[in-house]
């Protein structure tokens, strides 16, 4: 898959993307991801990206004009163009699917008070958020994305975390886990997953997962 980001903060990028398994989706080919600064498509003597709104009020908007030559330089016709900010739809392991079916995708980061209209209805294809809460700019959403997506290209998880991708995909939270010592500091790992009764131990995980979720995420049940 290609991966093109458009960004105020390319050095952003710098780090949280090179490292394990996005490093080596990378490496191997399945991922080419590219950062472009959003400010070398404005041409005038200071590069403008952004203007005061019309009809006034508080901050700046990302001027259309970068943006669409962006577009017109980065994208062919299988490209999807997203926007990510506060006022998109909430991002979601089906929506991570969904992405990692796509050939290219064009993710653009948000700033300031937000997008001029005219890109959302003429250049975007979606418009996502991560969650409703504000943040800065986009460019962690953005590497948010990037990695929910990268994880399910086929190749990309070994065998090992294939596996463990399974077990997660019931629709319930984690049962509790343990690991040795079996009495660390006086706490003990319950009786029933010491007792080798894999019957008796698939019912207890299963009974943990339906309380911790109807504890933590009701909305899931
Ligand atoms: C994304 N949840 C929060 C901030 C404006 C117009 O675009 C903007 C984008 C941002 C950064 O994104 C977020 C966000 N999902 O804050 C302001």
């Amino acid at each position: 898959m290609k991966i093109d980001v458009l960004t105020l903060f390319p050095a952003m990028f710098a780090g949280p993307l090179d490292e394990s398994i996005i490093k080596r989706a990378r490496e191997s080919g399945l991922l080419d991801l590219r950062v472009h600064n959003l400010r070398d498509y404005a041409h005038d003597r200071h590069r403008t990206v952004d203007d005061r709104p019309f009809g006034g009020g508080p901050g700046m908007l990302l001027k259309p004009e970068p943006i669409f030559e962006a577009v017109e330089n980065l994208t062919s016709e299988s490209t999807r163009i997203i926007l990510l900010s506060p006022s998109g739809r909430t991002f979601n392991q089906a929506i991570a699917a969904e992405l990692a079916e796509s050939k290219g995708l064009l993710l653009i980061s948000g700033h300031y008070e937000g997008f001029d209209e005219r890109v959302r209805e003429q250049l975007a294809d979606d418009e996502l958020s991560i969650g409703d809460y504000v943040l800065t700019n986009g460019a962690l959403p953005v590497m948010v994305i990037i990695d929910a997506v990268t994880r399910l290209l086929p190749g990309v998880l070994g065998d090992e975390e294939s596996a463990q991708e399974e077990s997660f995909s019931h629709g319930l939270l984690e049962y509790p886990q343990y690991t040795r010592p079996a009495d660390f500091r006086g706490m003990k790992v319950p009786d029933v997953l010491l007792s080798g009764d894999h019957a008796e131990i698939a019912r207890w995980r299963g009974e943990q997962a339906r309380l911790r979720t109807s504890e933590r995420r009701p909305d899931l049940l």
